[in-house]
């Protein structure tokens, strides 16, 4: 199997995830911090105070990158870590932090890909309406103006927002996730419309500080499988795939179409007409910012396109016993396959894949190695179906795989193990898993040695 020459290799992490010194240094509390101290929301009461502390361990972990061979890190910023209470004060501190990760990751020969936001939103801002707030897309401008300045001369390619369905829908409608906030349909409209303002409002930040970059965002894109592999199963998975049918913003067009087209989609607009917030002259203009690639995270897809429901079903169609992830997510590598074929329609950019891989039941064995065949087989799934779109012309140009160490898994704290790297929590000790053995074959052979 042959990948374009310049295909990017990669892994990715988040800040809360990994990081740990949640009260060192100067940082302030983020809406994460708050939610874990609660104690009764995160499995066994986890926290992310320590993490896999890569705060302090940064230079350790990008020697392991550099052992993978990782061609690029994604990483993504703690905003309270450089701007305590999300606005005014800078904390210099925090800013060297990633400097010195920056710095490091530029010395081992690793394109640093950098999400302005996953999720931990600073505690003061929320504090204040947080995305309900009319200024919340200045404040998010603000902060990508700081991240642009400041790092914009080491960042291969920005990302705005990670996965806005999950951190709008969990935590804002369901109080699944933090801040743990279950909002009217007509608050949630104008918390979405924020973030989509914040998003552009970012970009022209950034773009206009950093003359050669490259720019995007990172939605989850959440396929619908067809029934069979018939024409008129995928166009109808494809539609639902690209329809606005969810109660909790979960849908991809609903954020992507207003990004990448200029305007939200007219069946989501039909069925919120009564409730919209406003949408001011000018705002779909600076939502509509030119990105530079099509980036999205996708694990799997529980859903079909049934021909007897009006809506997508898990109903019926999937098989008992079949396989799952340590999550119970199933394996779907070809809607991945369609996904990617139905993006390279929808819109005229590279595609980038920011995550995708799986949980496993990972532990280090006798021998000291830790053997995780279904991390192993699921990856090379997912990369022959990545290559399959790219052998019809679909322009992917990289994939991250998630994660690279294990780590932080939100509501499941520490019990979810995703990473290429084991982490042993109690000693921090970090052992390269099989996978990643594995993973640095494939990219030492550009993908030659996957079986088609
Ligand atoms: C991502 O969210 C996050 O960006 C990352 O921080 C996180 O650690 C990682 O994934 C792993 O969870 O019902 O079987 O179809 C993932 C969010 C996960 C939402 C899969 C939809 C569908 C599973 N998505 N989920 S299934």
């Amino acid at each position: 199997m042959t990948f374009p020459d310049d295909f990017m290799w990669g892994a990715s992490t988040a800040a809360f995830q990994i990081e740990g010194a949640a009260y060192e240094d100067g940082k302030g509390p983020s809406v994460w911090d708050v939610f874990c101290e609660r104690g009764d929301r995160v499995f066994e009461g986890h926290t992310g105070n320590i993490a896999c502390d890569h705060y302090h361990r940064w230079q350790e972990d990008v020697n392991l990158m550099k052992e993978i061979g990782l061609q690029s890190y994604r990483f993504s910023v703690s905003w309270p870590r450089v701007m305590p209470d999300g606005k005014g004060a800078v904390n210099q501190a925090g800013l060297d932090f990633y400097d010195r990760l920056l710095d490091g990751l530029c010395d081992a020969g690793v394109k640093p890909l950098c999400t302005l936001f996953h999720w931990d939103y600073p505690q003061a801002l929320f504090q204040q309406g947080g995305w309900l707030n009319d200024e919340s897309s200045n404040w998010f401008a603000d902060y990508a103006a700081l991240l642009a300045e400041k790092f914009g001369d080491r960042v291969h390619a920005w990302m705005t927002f990670n996965e806005p369905q999950l951190f709008i829908g969990s935590g804002h409608k369901a109080g699944a996730f933090a801040p743990g906030l279950r909002l009217s349909m007509r608050e949630l409209l104008v918390t979405a419309h924020n973030v989509l303002l914040s998003h552009g409002k970012a970009v022209q930040a950034i773009r206009s500080r950093c003359s050669d970059t490259q720019i995007g965002w990172a939605p989850v894109f959440h396929a619908i499988q067809p029934e069979s592999e018939s024409a008129e199963d995928i166009q109808k998975a494809r539609d639902f795939t690209f329809s606005t049918w969810r109660d909790d913003l979960g849908d991809n067009s609903w954020w992507c179409d207003p990004v990448y087209h200029g305007h939200y989609p007219e069946d989501g607009l039909k069925r919120w007409e009564n409730i919209l917030p406003p949408i001011k002259d000018g705002d779909m203009e600076i939502i509509h910012q030119p990105l530079d690639f099509f980036a999205f995270n996708q694990y799997a897809s529980a859903l079909y396109a049934d021909s007897a429901h009006g809506e997508p079903t898990d109903r019926g169609v999937r098989g008992v016993g079949r396989p799952r992830t340590a999550f119970g997510w199933d394996i779907t590598p070809q809607a991945f396959y369609h996904s990617l074929k139905w993006i390279s329609d929808y819109c005229d950019l590279p595609i980038l894949v920011t995550e995708n891989g799986c949980s496993n039941v990972d532990w280090v064995s006798l021998d000291g190695a830790v053997h995780d065949p279904q991390r192993i087989d699921l990856l090379h799934r997912y990369l022959q179906a990545t290559h399959e779109a790219i052998s019809e012309g679909v322009p992917v140009i990289g994939y991250c795989q998630w994660s690279l160490f294990d780590n932080f898994e939100w509501l499941a704290g520490y019990s979810q193990r995703f990473g290429l790297i084991h982490v042993d929590y109690e000693t921090q000790k970090r052992t390269l898993k099989d996978s990643a053995l594995w993973y640095k074959n494939v990219i030492a052979t550009n993908g030659g040695e996957l079986i088609p």
